[in-house]
């Protein structure tokens, strides 16, 4: 069953297998991955940080050069940037002009290696000679445990890369520096989820610590100003998981984990009907999950049983729906659509109240679009209406129906850790309010 998965990012793979071969000899056969931009022979406009800005707007940006595949060049400039590895790691951060690898440790924190999360970069710089194998990399994220193999995206020859690094050659990890930049905001997009874990109508809250802890936030019901207050602990270990998502898979109206592991694998914790403690046991359920961007899990063709719509790495966006099977329910994905890449937020439920599920994607712009079910599951989704702007604020959105009325609305939180409730209005061209916060300390989760 898993077979079908596999060979569909198998596919998406192929293609970055082809790309990474050609660039391979040109960019690492002496050695050398890039070369930066001599600082002392060149005259450089001043540079300075940007605003703040989350880690899935960092990613999204890089995003936009490996669509483009911008070419290399020290003396080019592509959308305002120096099209070298340094300008691009500028432009992914948003910073004021390009920076070089000599003073990109101005603008990062040093980290410890497996302290890297997704928008971190690596900066190596060597002073005796900056042009022999002075490079910098934007870490992605783990491809399997914390510490070992991960994805990079870089700007090398001949064009941007989003690669793992153990398909780069003739670099010497030890001397690449972790940083984080100083301006970077929130937490990592995977360890939070919103639905309904307790069969209530009332979408709940789960958080993942960084250490691994589970927590459950009830929804406290009907006309709660603060729904989710009190919490309790309802598993441990869930570390490993890259992306933890809430929705009932099974149809017992009972809100099941989707939840991919760091070594890509798909695990189904359906609820065992105790709320105290819902999630006792996980099944395999996939495999060649890490490609995806983006992870979303509700019910698509309205069947009563959660469908996944993933955002591949190559920004096609594909539909698995429940194939009635619970112990085997995601076995075949079929593209839907393309161009996705470029939200840095994806996130799916029934928002106009028919019954499936609809999609509501954030641009790094802040545009807020819906893209409503069109009724044909053979092609669910096609145009996106703009519904709001401003949403480059918040690093993790989340569709769900809070207040019960069948009609999805958003959590949303801020780098600064504040809960925002947006609900809905219940008329889809502006479905949603001009919201609420509910909540801070949310961004310790992650
Ligand atoms: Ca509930
Ligand atoms: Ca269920
Ligand atoms: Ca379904
Ligand atoms: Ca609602």
């Amino acid at each position: 069953m898993t077979n079908t998965l596999f060979r569909s990012a198998t596919i998406a793979l192929a293609g970055l297998t082809a790309t990474f071969t050609l660039s391979v000899p040109a960019q690492a056969a002496a050695g050398k991955d890039d070369t930066a931009t001599p600082q002392a022979t060149t005259a450089r406009a001043a540079v300075s940080p940007g605003a703040a800005i989350t880690r899935a707007e960092i990613l999204a940006r890089a995003q936009t050069w490996v669509s483009a595949q911008v070419p290399y060049s020290q003396t080019a400039y592509y959308g305002g940037y120096r099209t070298d590895c340094s300008g691009f790691v500028s432009m992914a951060l948003k910073t004021n002009g390009s920076y070089w690898t000599g003073d990109l440790h101005q603008i990062g924190t040093p980290i410890a290696f497996t302290a890297l999360q997704p928008g971190d970069y690596m900066n190596y710089h060597n002073p005796a000679d900056p042009n022999d194998g002075s490079h910098v990399v934007l870490f992605d994220k783990w491809v399997g445990a914390v510490g070992g193999d991960f994805w990079i995206y870089e700007q090398v020859k001949p064009y941007t890369k989003h690669r793992k690094w153990s398909e780069t050659s003739g670099r010497v990890l030890s001397n690449y520096k972790p940083m984080r930049y100083v301006n970077v905001q929130g937490g990592a997009a995977g360890g939070l989820a919103a639905g309904d874990v307790t069969g209530d109508g009332y979408a709940d809250v789960i958080g993942r610590h960084p250490d691994g802890g589970l927590l459950l936030y009830p929804n406290a019901g009907a006309g709660a100003a603060t729904p989710y207050g009190p919490n309790r602990v309802v598993g441990a270990g869930w570390q490993s998981f890259t992306t933890i998502r809430v929705a009932d898979v099974t149809g017992d109206n009972k809100g099941d984990i989707v939840a991919v592991r760091n070594d890509g694998t798909l695990w189904l914790y359906p609820h065992g009907g105790d709320n105290n403690a819902p999630y006792s046991s996980g099944q395999l359920v996939g495999s060649g999950w890490a490609d995806f961007r983006s992870v979303s899990v509700a019910d698509a063709n309205g069947d009563g049983k959660a469908d996944i719509l993933g955002v591949a790495s190559d920004g096609s966006l594909v539909l698995y729906a429940h194939g009635g099977d619970n112990s085997a329910p995601y076995s075949s994905g079929r593209t839907v659509g393309s161009g996705w890449a470029g939200f840095t937020q994806v996130t799916a439920d029934d928002v106009t109240g028919d019954g499936k599920a609809d999609l509501v994607a954030a641009g790094a712009d802040g545009s807020l679009r819906l893209y409503a079910h069109t009724g044909d599951n053979n092609a669910p989704y096609s145009t996106g209406a703009l519904v709001g702007s401003g949403w480059q604020q918040f690093d993790r959105v989340h569709a769900a129906d809070i207040n019960g009325d069948q009609h999805a609305d958003l959590l949303a939180t801020r780098p600064d850790g504040t809960l925002w409730r947006y609900l809905n209005t219940g008329d889809n061209s502006h479905p949603y309010d001009s919201g609420t916060q509910i909540g801070t300390g949310w961004n310790s989760f992650a």
